[in-house]
């Protein structure tokens, strides 16, 4: 892809003005006029998988509603492109500019503004850091209603930009039906208030719809309102070992039937997932045996000698009809933590390995791992996958939300290398569109999947998101060069 020319070049009178503006120097970092910076921007450049990097060399960190606002007419009236940034955790490419996009770091927005302990409904800056809200919540007996890895960096503005999904969609569903309201800043600066408290509220087209998941494409989300529930007093957590992809199927179903109201989470692992996981953190698997899958349950009730009765229940029954293996009951907090870390901790232990091509899918759960197999057999044929440093590829592995039928297909690299996505791209696209799947079950589009969207939604509906963004940001100066 090429710079547009439409979008003009930065200038001192640009920096001049956004200082006069935000006043403070921590919160523009200059690389205009200022060479030295570099190092500071860097980040900002940088995405989390070290997979793309931007130009930007201006950074602009607005303390208010009303500074975005004032940011954005400014960049509109100037043709500057910009790129709105969170905790910088996505995964597609969509947070770190493409050229020279200037970076608005919503870093500073990070306040709590107000909890209703009734009704559990929490009103946020778009900046606060999932973990720290979370904690807040759980001080008064609540809960956010997503978790994910990357809780202690992104931020719930960045979440609700990218939709993001996480490990208990399955019980607190998605942001698009726990986010009440939104306050939003478009790219000519106006400011839309639709800051609902409410739960129901059927009064026309529902707007705030749109922000969520459009990843900082149709504007910068500043504030947000989201239902919050009961933090489950009691947590429980089993880790079982399986033959076949067959019986992790039976098995969900088993779970869903056994546990129901207190099922909150049910995740999937393959053996060579958790190989590299046991490679970087030389941690002891709980398992002592080896199987080809493993599955995470946990379980969140209000009575927990009930729940892990039932939930020890389930693991016998399970296992006395040959669907389970082996398994293995978390006793206290410390191995909840404990067994989580081999679901939440493979993106991590997997960045540390090399460059990971990731695809995150939705397709029908009975052929989710087919997938798997089918890309390593077909990087394998390649010749590209080995033990040894001459392959380009360690391991094609999968693990996912079972729960929702997401599949994370990881192809872990000794260094990305064009042969390697070539091999990927667009063999993994069309074999979900060959299944009615989704290409983007719940990172998002960003930079990653722009060109691919086609494989998942139809010329009329791309047709229909085109008049939508060029209705709310008709000079496309907001995240360009992504998503559609
Ligand atoms: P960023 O990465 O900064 O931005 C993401 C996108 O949103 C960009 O397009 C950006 O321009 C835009 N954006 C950010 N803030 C705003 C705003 N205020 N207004 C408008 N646009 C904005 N995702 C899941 O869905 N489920 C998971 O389980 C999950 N686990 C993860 C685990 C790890 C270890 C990592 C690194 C990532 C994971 N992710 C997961 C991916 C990622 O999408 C989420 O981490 C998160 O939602 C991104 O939030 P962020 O604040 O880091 O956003
Ligand atoms: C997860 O579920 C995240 O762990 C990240 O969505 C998945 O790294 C990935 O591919
Ligand atoms: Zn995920």
């Amino acid at each position: 892809i090429k710079r547009d020319s439409r979008f003009a070049q930065l200038t001192g009178e640009h920096v001049g003005y956004f200082r006069s503006l935000l006043g403070s120097e921590s919160a523009v970092i200059d690389g205009v006029t200022n060479d030295r910076a570099a190092d500071d921007i860097e980040p900002f450049n940088s995405d989390w998988m070290r997979k793309y990097r931007g130009h930007c060399k201006l950074v602009l960190k607005p303390g208010s509603t009303e500074e975005v606002s004032k940011i954005l007419k400014y960049c509109n009236d100037n043709m500057l492109a910009v790129v709105p940034q969170g905790g910088n955790t996505g995964l597609v490419g969509g947070s770190v500019p493409v050229f020279d996009e200037i970076v608005i770091s919503m870093s500073r927005m990070n306040q709590i503004i107000e909890f209703d302990e009734v009704s559990g409904t929490l009103v946020a800056e778009a900046g606060c850091i999932l973990e720290v809200v979370d904690q807040f919540l759980a001080s008064k007996g609540y809960i956010f209603p997503l978790d994910l890895g990357a809780k202690g960096s992104c931020h719930i503005g960045g979440n609700v930009s990218t939709n993001a999904g996480g490990l208990r969609l399955l019980r607190y569903g998605s942001l698009h039906g726990t986010v009440l309201g939104i306050e939003a800043v478009l790219a000519d600066g106006t400011v839309v208030d639709d800051l609902c408290k409410l739960r129901k509220n059927n009064t026309g087209y529902d707007l705030k719809q749109l922000f969520i998941g459009a990843e900082g494409t149709i504007g910068i989300i500043t504030k947000v309102s989201i239902h919050c529930p009961q933090r489950s007093p009691a947590q429980n957590v089993a880790f079982f070992g399986l033959e076949s992809f067959d019986k992790v199927q039976q098995a969900f179903r088993e779970a869903k039937g056994q546990l129901s109201e207190i099922l909150s989470a049910f995740e999937l692992m393959d053996e060579g997932s958790q190989a590299l996981v046991r490679q970087v953190t030389k941690n002891e698997s709980p398992l002592e045996g080896r199987y080809p899958f493993y599955c995470l349950i946990e379980t969140s009730g209000s009575n927990a000698d009930h729940d892990s009765e039932k939930l020890q229940a389930f693991l016998e029954d399970v296992m006395e009809k040959g669907i389970v293996s082996d398994g293995t009951l978390a006793q206290d907090e410390t191995q909840i933590k404990s067994l989580w870390t081999w679901r939440e901790g493979i993106t991590e232990a997997l960045s540390h390995l090399g460059g990971t091509y990731k695809y995150d899918v939705s397709i029908p759960l009975k052929e989710l791992y087919q997938l798997v197999e089918d890309t390593r057999a077909r990087v394998d044929a390649a010749g590209l996958l080995g033990d040894t440093d001459e392959y380009p590829v360690r391991a094609v592995v999968g693990y996912g939300h079972m729960g929702d039928a997401n599949l994370h297909l990881n192809v872990s690299t000794r260094r990305f290398d064009e042969r390697v996505e070539k091999v990927l791209e667009p063999f993994v696209y069309e074999w979900i569109a060959a299944r009615q799947g989704s290409i983007s079950a719940e990172h998002g589009l960003g930079v990653m999947k722009k060109k691919f969207i086609g494989y998942s939604r139809n010329p009329t509906i791309v047709g229909l998101m085109k008049n939508i963004k060029n209705t709310f940001d008709p000079n496309g100066i907001l995240n360009p060069y992504k998503y559609l």
